[in-house]
């Protein structure tokens, strides 16, 4: 088959270029490992920024969003006996986040991409990519082999696409942070209202909105520790210990279900292209995982990207496409340095000689700061509801 553009991985990230693109006419093949179902199902982000959804929204890609996404503008921290509330929408001028499932706007999306016209391959992993120098992009799956003007690789940080970029254009910048994150969803009495962040002398642990009967949850671990070394009434109990205070207030939380390991490292690619090759999304960085920062640079990228490829087709202009990598790079690393504090907020260190309690009175200060007004608490604000446009 030959296209224009080739996507490999329908997440987020190629789902909205896929749909962005066909509506702009140009030609597009969208190839994805697992069955449409199992996209579907797959649960994982549920808190999209401001500026992604106001760009979903100019997109007509935000119907589903809008109608039974919840507006989210607080979050609590608990710490040393006091609950402190952060009102980020009132100082980022009524920016506030959204709370949708991430497997419902990929639904959603799926459907917008049909509706199109586009006919999505599930269920074909993709084996190989080309990715030559110069010259025309092809990648191979069971039963296809696709050539392309432009190839995306929107395949996550285990994809196959950055792999057949050379490591030394990559030259990608990692770090391993000393703790790692068990995250649960946890069925609950009643909807959690919103964001919980509790810091604590045995470690962070945080409770997310998703559904009226579903939260996210996490739970500060050593790093490298098992799932298998956290069975249900552990985590039952650290959740517990970490995120009751005096004020209460919390739902109770009943079945646990799909219990995995976050492990707390990133990843960002210094180059996100190579060719007629692009990266987008987790594929071109994995961000350190606080503030609910991956799902809408994954939609920034794409969004920059489909931009870009509408204006080299619809003007002839090529100068946006060749300034993506560079332009998304200054967006990204901002977004990690905002993550990155957020992480040194929220987790105990483990390994500092002295008095954890000195950390927690610290930490105490910071949170303090965040929840008056004050240039400090207007800036976290902005960044983490993504006030503005993308
Ligand atoms: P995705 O969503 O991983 O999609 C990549 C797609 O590529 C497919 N694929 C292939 N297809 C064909 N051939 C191959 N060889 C392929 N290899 C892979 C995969 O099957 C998949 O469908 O990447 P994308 O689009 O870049 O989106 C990134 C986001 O999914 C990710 O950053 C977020 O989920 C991260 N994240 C969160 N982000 C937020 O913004 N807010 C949150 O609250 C939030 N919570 C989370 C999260 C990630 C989590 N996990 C499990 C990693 C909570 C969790 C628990």
């Amino acid at each position: 088959v030959r296209t224009q553009v080739a996507i490999v991985g329908a997440g987020p990230a190629g789902l909205v270029l896929a749909c962005v693109l066909l509506r702009a006419g140009i030609s597009v093949e969208i190839v994805e490992r697992q069955t449409r179902e199992a996209v579907e199902r797959r649960a994982r982000a549920g808190l999209v920024e401001h500026r992604v959804v106001e760009y979903l929204r100019a997109h007509r890609l935000a119907d589903g969003l809008v109608a039974h996404g919840v507006r989210h503008g607080w979050c609590d921290f608990l710490g040393l006996g006091e609950r402190l509330r952060v009102d980020y929408a009132a100082r980022a001028g009524g920016a506030a986040h959204w709370v949708y499932p991430q497997q419902f706007l990929v639904r959603d999306l799926i459907d917008a991409l049909e509706t199109a016209g586009g006919r999505p391959h599930f269920a074909r992993p993709v084996t190989a990519v080309h990715a030559p120098a110069a010259g025309r992009p092809r990648l191979r799956c069971p039963g296809l082999v696709v050539e392309a003007d432009y190839l995306v690789g929107c395949d996550g940080q285990h994809g196959v696409t950055r792999a057949a970029l050379p490591a030394a254009v990559r030259d990608d910048l990692s770090h391993r942070y000393p703790y790692d994150w068990l995250t649960v969803l946890a069925e609950v009495d009643r909807p959690v209202e919103g964001v919980v962040y509790a810091v604590h002398e045995r470690g962070f642990a945080g409770m997310m909105p998703r559904t009226a009967q579903l939260a996210r949850c996490y739970v500060q671990i050593p790093a490298e520790d098992g799932a298998e070394r956290w069975p249900d009434e552990r985590v039952r109990r650290e959740l517990d210990a970490r995120l009751r205070t005096a004020h209460g207030g919390l739902p109770h939380i009943g079945r646990l279900t799909d219990i995995g390991v976050l492990r707390m490292r990133s990843t960002i690619s210094q180059r996100l292209c190579h060719g007629g090759v692009f990266l987008a999304g987790d594929a071109a960085h994995l961000l350190a995982p606080a503030g609910a920062k991956g799902m809408n640079a994954a939609v920034a990228d794409a969004a920059d990207l489909a931009d870009s490829l509408v204006r080299h087709y619809h003007d002839g202009d090529d100068a946006p496409l060749a300034g993506y990598s560079a332009r998304r790079l200054e967006q990204v690393w901002r977004v990690q340095a905002f993550s990155d504090w957020l992480l040194g907020l929220l987790n105990t260190s483990t390994t500092g000689a002295g008095d954890v309690r000195f950390d927690l009175r610290l930490k105490l200060e910071h949170i303090r700061r965040l929840a008056e007004t004050g240039p400090f608490s207007t800036d976290f604000a902005h960044q983490y509801a993504g006030a503005g446009e993308l």
